[in-house]
Order: structure tokens, then sequence, then C-alpha cells
């Protein structure tokens, strides 16, 4: 049985503000510094509406796992996740670390996982696939495909249901450039197709974004896009923690936004890793926030169809 969203006049916008799993807790300021953007006063202004929900911040006490922790904020992420999925409401997860992609997925599993399986493109330009064994900072944000996929703390990979909460066979990851050679056996014996950004600059963006789109798609009652903001070239987005160099163009990922962001398929979409300590002249937030805007105006066609 196939998804669709109903109440499409408003983007939820969901603040994932923890920077805990990171190298640098500035991440955790992400969601507020889009929150403040004038930028998005002036979208806005433009017509667009969104709609500030739940702020997700963690708890943290010294006597604590650090993974204790994120499975909290990931749980209260996925709850308010899975009630905005039921409602049918469209809505963006805004982060944060990426470990929020724990809690965003396995509350839309939550909410669907009745009706089939899930899609989701992973643009990034890390495999984000680590566990425990294979990682060697321990940092948990280079983990959160594995928890998905079913490896890795089993209190991350218990989030809602003791489930995987993915399917290796509909995830497909873009822009990867950097890497580790334990992540990248995981992935490879699960048989997870990742296009690298050699293969990005080989046959183009638009190329590799609508195979990516089939990829999800097929045999699923829908697919959900994340975006790590590593995955642009840090020329453009120099907001993040992890640059890598020779990344995707914002212009090319704006354009399929666009391509998709209509896309009666899309379930949910998430932005991550955003560093304002970071950021050069504000290029990073006003990138997040025309990607917000592109979104947002998506579903308002989608209501209109
Ligand atoms: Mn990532």
């Amino acid at each position: 049985m196939e998804f669709r969203l109903m109440h499409t006049d408003k983007l939820y916008l969901i603040s994932f503000a923890s920077g805990v799993a990171g190298v640098d807790s500035h991440t955790g300021d992400g969601p507020l510094s889009i929150q403040h953007s004038p930028f998005l006063l002036e979208a806005e202004k433009r017509g667009v509406s969104f709609n500030w929900d739940t702020i997700i911040k963690p708890t943290t006490s010294l006597s604590e796992h650090i993974d204790e922790s994120i499975k909290k904020s990931c749980e209260m992420l996925a709850k308010r996740v899975s009630e905005l999925t039921h409602q049918r409401q469209a809505y963006t997860v805004v982060g944060g670390d990426h470990t929020c992609a724990i809690g965003t997925w396995s509350g839309v599993y939550d909410a669907l996982h009745a009706r089939g399986e899930i899609g989701l493109i992973w643009i990034d330009a890390h495999m984000d696939s680590h566990t425990p064994e294979t990682s060697e900072t321990g940092h948990i944000h280079g983990m959160p495909l594995a928890c998905l996929l079913g490896h890795g703390y089993s209190s991350l990979t218990s989030i809602l249901h003791h489930a995987p909460k993915l399917k290796p066979q509909h995830v497909y990851l873009i822009g990867v450039r950097s890497f580790e050679r334990g992540e990248a056996e995981l992935l490879k014996q699960l048989n997870v197709r990742v296009c690298f950004m050699d293969e990005v600059k080989e046959r183009g963006f638009a190329t590799v974004f609508k195979e990516a789109v089939e990829h999800v798609s097929a045999g699923t009652i829908g697919y959900g896009l994340t975006i790590d903001i590593d995955s642009i070239d840090p020329l453009e987005a120099p907001g993040v923690d992890v640059p890598e160099p020779d990344g995707i163009h914002a212009k090319d990922l704006s354009r399929g936004l666009l391509e998709i962001a209509s896309d009666q398929r899309l379930i949910a979409t998430e932005i991550a890793e955003f560093d304002p300590s970071k950021d050069i002249e504000h290029m990073t937030e006003k990138m997040i926030v025309s990607f917000l805007e592109i979104i947002a105006r998506g579903q308002r066609l989608k209501i209109r169809e």
C-alpha cells in the first residue's frame, strides 16, 4: 500500500539540537541558527510557511554512556516523526549531528512498516557505516547508517522496534569520498549501492540522482532523503566539522531536490551536520534555507496535484 501525504500547506521542521555524537558539539547549534536566519524570514516573505516543531536536546549525565544518551534523543525524535507521519504531515528534520538519522528513519519505520518497506537516499561525503568494532574514533555520528541496517550498539538498533529499519537493497549512498575499510566492508557485504564521488563526477549528479530515486522506489512504499551537509563541496558549504574537498555542487543538489520535492513517493527529508561556528559569510546557512524552501514549495505542489 502506497503512502501519500495529506496536509501539506506547511512544512514542519523538527530540530535535533544535538552534537554530542560528533567531533564538535557546535553542530547542536545548527537548528537554532537556521530558525533565526534572516534568509528564512526572506523565504517566508516569499510565501513559504515553516512550522517549527519540537526541539530535541540531549540530556547527558556523567554516569551515562554516550550511546544511551543518544538513544534517548533518538527515541524522542522517532516518536515525533512517527506521529507526524501518521498524520501525513510534511516535515524535515534539521540536525544536529547525523545520528538524527537513527531517530528519523526509526520513526518512519514505526509509522509505516506495516504497509511495506521504506527506501532511503543517503547523501554524504562519508559512509556513516561504522560499528563500535570498526570505528577508530568511536564517534557515533560515523555509525547511523549501520545502526539503521541493524548493526552496532543494541541501544541504537532497537529504537522503538528491535528490527533493522532499512533493507540494504533499498538504500542508495551518493557522494562518498572518505571512508575507512571496516565500514566499506560492511556495506559491500550487505550489497548496499554506493555511488562514490568519482562516479558522480563521471556520470553527472542529475543522472545518478535519478538512478537513486528509481533504486529506492523499487519494491518500497515510498522513500526518504537524508542530506549530510558535508556532501557538498566545502568551498560552497564550509559550515561542517569534517570537510572533504571535491564534493557535490549545491546547485546540482538543488536541482535534484526540485525534481523530487513534489514526488508523491517522498515521505520525509532530513538535513544534518551544519556547524554554524565553521560557516563563512553565512554561505552554508543560506544554502540550507534554500533547500528548505524548495522542499516546502514542493510539498505545496503535492497537495494541489
Ligand atoms: Mn553523515
